[in-house]
């Protein structure tokens, strides 16, 4: 059984710290280390290249360092090579505390605070209740969910929309395309944890972001490729929308001379909404090799079909 690590070599210390203390079965590899690329089985990366891929004639799994695996390219990728994304606590719980804090910022008026502040105006706002601010989650994975059950202490009223329908307590849940309009008409802050698939690509557009109450807000801490950014510009300056927490861009880095950047009512982050936590990830893979070495169902498999 033998890893092959490509990716941060910080993480990589730790992985093959705790590899060598707690999997020692495990060969840990990184591409500086003299290795046969025939007796690799399975690869950690975050976007390996095809000339990798393709070195490696008997590779049974590529795992994801992080939680998405929209940056893999999968024609590269042999049809049976298994596809196994990043599931782990320090993935949600920075992703709560991100839409969390956007989440609040944007209840609580912070965007234009920040523009008073700009011209020393003392411009108090009328406070809204938690329970007058419906906020909806696209996405209802590991990552939506997490962040829709930190948000139910608040008082907002909660709504999701996913592919296949979902049945969550305190919160009012959407499936499928045909409800996607009725559920955007409930969202004062729309928060988009969605996989980019082809099915997700520019799904945050005018013809989407319209149907959302006028003056909403938007978080997208998926992928930039959802969002049309000229699209959300437009509906900014017409004042259909009030602001945007964009953790993502595409590309990345969002360049210099971008509009995003100097736009009064965006706030960008330069996609820090969650990292993989190293200890935490090293384990949780492990515990998968183990399962399928056993010839269990890995936690986090991607239905290649699918994209997700
Ligand atoms: P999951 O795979 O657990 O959840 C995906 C959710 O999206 C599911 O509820 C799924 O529906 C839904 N979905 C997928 N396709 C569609 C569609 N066509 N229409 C409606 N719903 C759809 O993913 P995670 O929660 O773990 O992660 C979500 C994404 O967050 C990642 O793919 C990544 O892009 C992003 N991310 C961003 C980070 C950042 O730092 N900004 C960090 C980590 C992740 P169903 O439940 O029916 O299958
Ligand atoms: C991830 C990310 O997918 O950091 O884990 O975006």
């Amino acid at each position: 059984m033998t890893l092959l690590y490509t990716s941060d070599p910080e993480r990589g210390r730790i992985w093959r710290a705790i590899f060598a203390a707690e999997a020692s079965d495990i060969g840990f590899f990184d591409p500086s280390q003299p290795h046969d690329p025939a007796t690799i089985r399975y690869l950690a990366a975050w976007a390996p290249s095809a000339e990798l891929i393709a070195s490696l004639p008997n590779l049974e799994i590529l795992f994801s360092i992080g939680a998405g695996i929209d940056q893999f390219d999968m024609s590269a990728l042999p049809p049976h090579v298994r596809v196994v994304r990043m599931i782990e606590p320090g993935i949600a719980a920075g992703m709560v505390e991100y839409v969390t804090l956007a989440v609040l910022s944007l209840h609580r008026n912070l965007i234009d605070y920040r523009e008073a502040q700009k011209d020393a105006r003392w411009a108090p706002i009328k406070l809204k209740p938690a329970g007058e601010r419906r906020v909806g989650v696209m996405g209802l994975g590991n990552l939506g969910q997490a962040v829709l059950k930190a948000l139910k202490p608040f008082g907002f009223p909660l709504s999701g929309w996913s592919r296949s329908p979902h049945d969550i307590e305190g919160v009012t849940c959407h499936a499928g395309e045909t409800a996607l309009h009725d559920f955007l008409a409930t969202c004062d802050i729309l928060i988009c944890l969605l996989p980019l698939t082809d099915e997700t690509r520019g799904i945050l557009c005018r013809k989407t972001l319209s149907h959302l109450p006028s003056g909403a807000a938007l978080i997208n801490a998926g992928r930039g490729g959802h969002l049309v950014e000229q699209d959300l510009l437009s509906l900014l300056d017409d004042h259909h929308l009030s602001g945007a927490f964009l953790d993502v861009t595409e590309p990345e880095p969002l360049p210099a001379d971008h509009p995003f950047w100097a736009h009064p009512r965006i706030v960008i982050t330069p996609h820090v909404a969650s990292m993989t936590r190293a200890d935490s990830a090293a384990r949780v893979l492990i515990a998968n090799i183990r399962r399928y070495e056993a010839g269990e169902a890995m936690d986090g498999e991607v239905a290649r079909n699918r994209g997700y």
